[in-house]
């Protein structure tokens, strides 16, 4: 059975151990971002725990973090499988989209602010990168959009700044989708409705932050994964529809051509992400459920939960739209979260003509989301999440004056501040930036010798009676 909404999941967190909380009271606007990198820098990834902060002062409402993507096992749990089986549940579940399920009444709305009532500062919203940052930041809003012609709708993560009780500021990065229905509306003289969602059924949230091509919507494929509808509410000031059991809905519009300063943000490349003129929205109403629970996101620096939960989405539309589109016989792909999921992209193939390394590259570099800026293609017989069999390929499987592509004039990976700054020190917007590509095709490129191993029946024998030798790891009897 799906999870209902985020009450439901955060008690099986709960049950299996993978939630602590932090009882003691914290303050937002400097100690929760410190202690969640921390939590990050001190705890293996593999025994990581998600964190629910019970008491910040002068807020009543807590705050849980790491919930998708504290771990790996974490995201397994949110996705109702196992860490083996993650790839296995997005695919199959994405190709069944369903359709949400619109109800009349839904817990969101059990406390309802409008007009004057609202104060977009009630929410406990930290200071995330503290003495850079202009203020708080939203890092877990789902925002919701529509196609104004298709009515399609479309949910994204995209940071949130806090303007004020009725003023909220947004960077969406160019080849995000909900781009279009802003540039769409604007087209026609038309201001863009907008809701942000906090805390859902965390199905819902793993599909706002992966990259499906324009026109899906993510609550289809949440539906999909999910094995039943999302069930969705209209919502009370704007033509949308929500959750029926997020715990905030917070609705408004973007005015048209409306663009403020917004930024910078510590962001999740590891560095500040530059400011600039971004919409903002204009907030017309907030409603909670009773006693609601905030989420946030943590990002900034890798790894963090913003990584790893980007990773293994956007893995699965690359590998997708390789092997279905492109016909390239794939075995598996990776986003190292080193690189933010994003600036590395490490791609296996069972290659079957010396053409594909590089169309495989290509096709990644073409997708509508920029990813890859180091691609580097192997045979199917290198375990790409293994960084030491890589770096093996990379050693005697690749000839630099061969196998190395380089291409300018790419689209930016936004906020990499390692683009070169063309019109001068300070980057406006983000349109303004530059990318080149690097692609290393590291695959066999003709007969290759034997490997020099022992022969496969001496290890077997070896491995069956590995007791005899006595040997152990230094430190253990
Ligand atoms: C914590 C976090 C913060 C993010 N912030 C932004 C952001 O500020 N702007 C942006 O364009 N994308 C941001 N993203 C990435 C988008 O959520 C992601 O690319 C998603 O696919 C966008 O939805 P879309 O493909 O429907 O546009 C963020 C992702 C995460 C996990
Ligand atoms: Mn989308």
């Amino acid at each position: 059975m799906p999870y209902r909404d985020l009450r439901e999941y955060l008690a099986v967190l709960e049950k299996r151990g993978l939630l602590c909380h932090v009882r003691t009271e914290v303050d937002k606007d400097w100690e929760i971002p410190a202690v969640c990198r921390r939590t990050f820098q001190k705890i293996p990834e593999s025994r990581r725990p998600a964190l629910m902060f019970d008491h910040i002062k002068g807020h009543n409402i807590p705050l849980v973090i790491g919930i998708l993507g504290g771990s790996r096992q974490i995201y397994a749990t949110a996705l109702e499988t196992e860490v083996e089986k993650t790839l296995d549940k997005w695919e199959s579940g994405t190709k069944r989209p369903l359709k949400p399920r619109l109800v009349e009444s839904g817990p969101c709305r059990e406390v309802v602010y409008k007009g004057d009532e609202v104060n977009f500062e009630m929410l406990p919203a930290p200071i995330w990168t503290v003495g850079q940052d202009p203020g708080p930041y939203h890092t877990s809003p789902f925002v919701v959009s529509r196609d104004p012609e298709t009515r399609i709708p479309n949910l994204g993560v995209y940071r949130v700044q806090v303007k004020g009780p009725r003023k909220a500021g947004l960077m969406i990065n160019p080849p995000r989708n909900m781009n279009q229905h802003i540039r769409k509306n604007e087209a026609m003289g038309r201001h863009t409705e907008v809701a942000i969602v906090f805390g859902t059924d965390p199905v819902v949230g793993l599909a706002a932050v992966t990259p499906f091509p324009y026109g899906v919507s993510e609550f289809e494929m949440a539906g999909g994964i999910r094995g039943e509808p999302v069930e969705v509410l209209r919502c009370l000031t704007v033509d949308l529809e929500v959750p029926a059991t997020a715990e905030i809905v917070v609705e408004g519009r973007i005015p048209c051509k409306g663009r403020e300063p917004e930024g910078p943000f510590g962001e999740y490349a590891g560095y500040m992400g530059t400011g600039g003129n971004h919409p903002y929205i204009e907030i017309t109403c907030i409603t909670h459920r009773r006693n609601p629970i905030y989420q946030a996101f943590l990002s900034q620096m890798p790894p963090s939960e913003s990584s790893c939960i980007k990773s293994i989405g956007r893995e699965m539309v690359i590998r997708r739209h390789l092997k279905e589109n492109l016909g390239i016989p794939v075995h598996d792909v990776y986003l190292p979260e080193s690189g933010g999921a994003t600036g590395i992209l490490l791609i296996s193939i069972k290659k079957q003509n010396r053409f594909q390394p590089l169309k495989a590259m290509m096709g990644a570099w073409s997708f509508h989301d920029v990813f890859g800026k180091v691609t580097i293609v192997v045979d199917d017989d290198i375990d790409i999440r293994d960084p030491f069999q890589v770096e093996w390929a990379m050693s005697f499987r690749m000839q630099p004056a061969e196998d190395v592509y380089v291409i300018k004039n790419a689209d930016p990976l936004t906020l990499d501040p390692s683009q070169p700054r063309r019109f001068g020190e300070k980057i406006e917007e983000p349109s303004e930036q530059v990318s080149s590509k690097l692609g290393i095709d590291a695959t066999r490129k003709h007969s290759y010798p034997a490997l020099a191993v022992p022969p496969k029946e001496h290890l077997e024998r070896v491995d069956s009676q590995w007791e005899r030798y006595g040997i152990r790891p230094i430190g253990r009897t």
